[in-house]
């Protein structure tokens, strides 16, 4: 199973990315009304974690059933899959995490999506009109992106795997070096107030699953499409449908 896809342009609509969802699907769901998001042309690209923390984890299989959206994997995702296939694993900080939803369900259902989130590349690209665009969980271990495609379609390497996953080394260093052969890397895991740009890669998780607010970044033009921060500031407005 080759841990990197590639995904060819989109001729109709936008290509709209998100950070880390972890389980708030509802509030995904308002900010995608909030900018017209077109399921019939649009396509959605999550950066991973879809699950635990928020009260929705368990609609993650259904939206990874969704034609229009389209994920790499997290390291929540790898939590659970770790769980259950084995391997290192803290079972008090997973649970900590949010992690209770799963280690509370039934084996068959964890199963489920254990089986869908192991079938989630590591590594992701998108053709846009301005060029490649590339999605990580957390960061790219070489300053290549090409090294890094083949090292995903070529083998599994646990520590490839670990900073694709799990680095939070450039923001907490503010390493403004490119990762070169990429137009843009796009990145969540670690939270920060408002999209943060280093070089070439641009950290999208603004914490709309906590107190902050989702950011959603046009692919093709690299700028935020994202309802302006007052609508969504707290107390959240109510959805209107
Ligand atoms: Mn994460």
């Amino acid at each position: 199973m080759s841990r990197f896809r590639r995904v060819a342009a989109n001729p109709l609509g936008r290509d709209l990315a998100v950070g880390d969802i972890h389980g708030h699907f509802g509030r995904l769901v308002r900010c995608l009304q909030a900018v017209g998001f077109n399921p019939a042309v649009d396509r959605l690209f999550s950066v991973g974690d879809l699950v635990d923390r928020g009260p929705l984890s368990h609609a993650a299989l259904a939206w990874l059933d969704l034609p229009w959206f389209h994920a790499v994997q997290g390291n929540h995702e790898a939590l659970a899959v770790t769980y259950l296939r084995g391997g290192r694993l803290d079972l008090e900080m997973y649970h900590a995490a949010g992690g209770g939803w799963f280690l509370e369900l039934p084996k068959a259902e964890q199963r489920r999506f254990v089986e869908r989130f192991e079938q989630l590349p590591i590594g992701m690209e998108v053709e846009s009109a301005a060029g490649l665009i590339g999605l990580l969980h957390a960061d790219s271990p070489f300053a290549d992106w090409p090294v890094l495609r083949s090292w995903l379609e070529l083998d599994d390497d646990p520590e490839v795997r670990e900073v694709c996953q799990w680095s939070r080394r450039r923001l907490k260093e503010g390493d403004t070096r490119p990762v070169h052969g990429i137009r843009a890397l796009l990145v969540g895991h670690t939270p920060v107030l408002q999209v943060k740009q280093l070089g070439n890669v641009w950290h999208l998780d603004t914490g709309g699953w906590a107190s902050g607010h989702f950011s959603l970044l046009d692919l093709a033009t690299l700028e935020l499409v994202s309802p302006a921060q007052g609508a969504q500031a707290t107390p959240r407005p109510t959805p209107s449908a």
